[in-house]
């Protein structure tokens, strides 16, 4: 039988764990990541001729690391010599803080990624007198976006049954700051065959447990020359992202009585 990795990835509380018993029912394990004290959560299914591996990754609101939880986050999607390393990513987010679960997903497409976007708790589309327009948020991420709701279990088939629907090809890139391009282009000999956004992470980052100890040195010349301090640029990464996505979504989610999303205006 093929076998393949699949990572569900989203914020705290959007429903992950819970989808993740649905998907994998009994077939799991509980355990820890080797030498730390984070809880790994695995689990298989079988769809077709396939078994995944599903692994339920710590609950994240960005991909640079503040815990030890979100470093195993960061490692599992860096690592390509990771036996976690997934073939495919599924982004779980919830109605009301799409723009969140978007900014994940658009850095994990930039990393190289293939992504599916899971809505969950649908049930508070209506609640919540939201309208999510799905044809035009699929065409903004590029990839097929998905309904479930986990308490019900609504919706958690037609998923399963679509994880070998092939991915559309993701060209988006962030434009990154201008005052960084000279560094940026330095730090790309290190990774000549990764993403342009990868070897931002990379630069962006005070090291890497992904890089050798060589390479992290070279950064840190890079970054020392440039005199570049990484919590900016990933200061500098979030606020660029956060404008453009919530331009997109406002014209893609609006509320009854044609207000605008205001619960995602607050949230950063
Ligand atoms: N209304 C609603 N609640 C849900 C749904 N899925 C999960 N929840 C609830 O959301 C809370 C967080 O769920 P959990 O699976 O622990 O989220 P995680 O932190 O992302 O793993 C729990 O109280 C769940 O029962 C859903 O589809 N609809
Ligand atoms: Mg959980």
């Amino acid at each position: 039988m093929k076998k393949k990795t699949i990572a569900l990835l989203g914020n705290p509380n959007v429903g992950k764990t819970s989808l993740f018993n649905r998907i994998t029912k009994l077939n799991q394990k509980v355990g820890n990541y080797p030498g730390i004290t984070v809880e790994k959560r695995q689990g298989t299914v079988k769809v077709h001729d396939i078994e995944y591996t599903v692994i339920d990754l710590p609950g994240t609101y960005t991909l640079y690391p503040n815990s030890l939880d979100e470093e195993v986050v960061l490692n599992t999607l860096l690592n390509k010599e990771s036996k976690d390393y997934p073939d495919l990513v599924v982004v779980v987010s919830e109605p009301s803080t799409i723009n969140r679960g978007t900014i994940i997903y658009q850095q994990v497409r930039e990393i190289g990624h293939p992504a599916i976007f899971v809505i969950n708790m649908e049930d508070e589309i209506k609640d919540k007198g939201l309208h999510i327009d799905i044809a035009r948020l699929e065409a903004y991420l590029k990839t097929k976006v998905y309904k479930t709701n986990a308490r019900t279990g609504k919706g958690i088939d037609t998923l399963i049954q679509n994880l070998e629907t092939p991915v559309s090809p993701y060209f988006g890139a962030l434009d990154l700051p201008s005052q960084y391009h000279d560094a940026l282009n330095e730090a790309k000999k290190l990774f000549p065959l990764e993403t342009e956004y990868k070897t931002w992470i990379h630069l962006a980052l005070d090291s890497s447990s992904a890089l050798s100890e060589d390479v992290n040195e070279k950064l840190d010349t890079i970054r020392k020359r440039y005199n570049l301090s990484t919590q900016q640029l990933q200061k500098d990464e979030a606020i660029l992202r956060h404008d453009r996505i919530q331009n997109e979504l406002d014209n893609i989610i609006t509320k009854s009585q044609n207000k605008k999303l205001s619960s995602n205006r607050k949230d950063r």
